[in-house]
């Protein structure tokens, strides 16, 4: 975006940094983009002296150092006053906000990354279809909270659209990058196709395409 950002983020396309990215289109708040080829260790080596750890996101803010996509969504609203993207802690919803958070990446996008891996990322000796399948099944699985959750519901708390629905969004993204739409329930199609529809959404996606950079998938 605009001009003097304080904030720069590393990314990766279709990669988790899409959370925070997504989050700050949402919120207008200006940024600069380091746009990876995936994965940045084998590709851009020199990443690893910024981040040790080698992944995507990787956002800086002054001082502050982030290196979890949720974790700097939450972080955005409470920093910049973004209150009308988050819960407040004394809201009846909150604990609901707080568990869709994490559940976003620790049960919906961490059975994918196996996924991925054992799919594309291993070289073929190591290449697995059979764990990878067992990878998607457990996904899909991890997926029945939200398919219940959403009956009825547009959003995930307080009938508007806050960052808890970009965290566990992106997860379903992924899914359906890695091509897991058709198992998808009708409450989890519908709730996906409308966050797809939403500008920020779209903005991130585009600040990618054409870029020809090594893609997560
Ligand atoms: N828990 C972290 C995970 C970050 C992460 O593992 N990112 C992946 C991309 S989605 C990555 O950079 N992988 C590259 C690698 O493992 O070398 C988060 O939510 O941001």
């Amino acid at each position: 975006m605009k001009s003097d950002p304080q904030i720069k983020l590393w990314h990766c396309d279709n990669a988790r940094s899409l959370r925070p990215l997504w989050a700050m289109e949402e919120m207008g708040i200006p940024y600069e983009l380091e746009v990876l080829p995936f994965p940045p260790r084998f590709f851009q080596k020199e990443f690893l002296e910024v981040n040790p750890l080698g992944t995507v996101p990787y956002f800086t803010d002054g001082d502050a150092r982030m290196t979890e996509s949720s974790g700097i969504c939450h972080y955005l609203v409470e920093r910049y006053g973004k209150s009308e993207f988050g819960i407040a802690a004394d809201h009846a919803e909150y604990a609901d906000y707080l568990n869709w958070m994490y559940h976003s990446d620790a049960t919906l996008t961490f059975p994918q990354t196996l996924y991925i891996r054992y799919m594309f990322l291993e070289p073929d000796e190591r290449k697995n279809p059979g764990v990878a399948e067992d990878y998607a099944k457990w996904f899909i699985a991890r997926t029945k909270l939200l398919t219940q959750h959403l009956e009825g519901r547009e959003f995930l708390c307080d009938g508007r659209f806050t960052i808890a629905d970009i965290a566990v969004g992106y997860a379903l993204y992924l899914g359906k990058v890695n091509g897991f739409a058709e198992r998808y329930s009708g409450n989890i199609t519908r709730y996906l196709s409308s966050l797809e529809a939403r500008p920020a959404f779209k903005r991130s996606l585009a600040l990618t395409a054409n870029r020809n950079v090594k893609s997560l998938l």
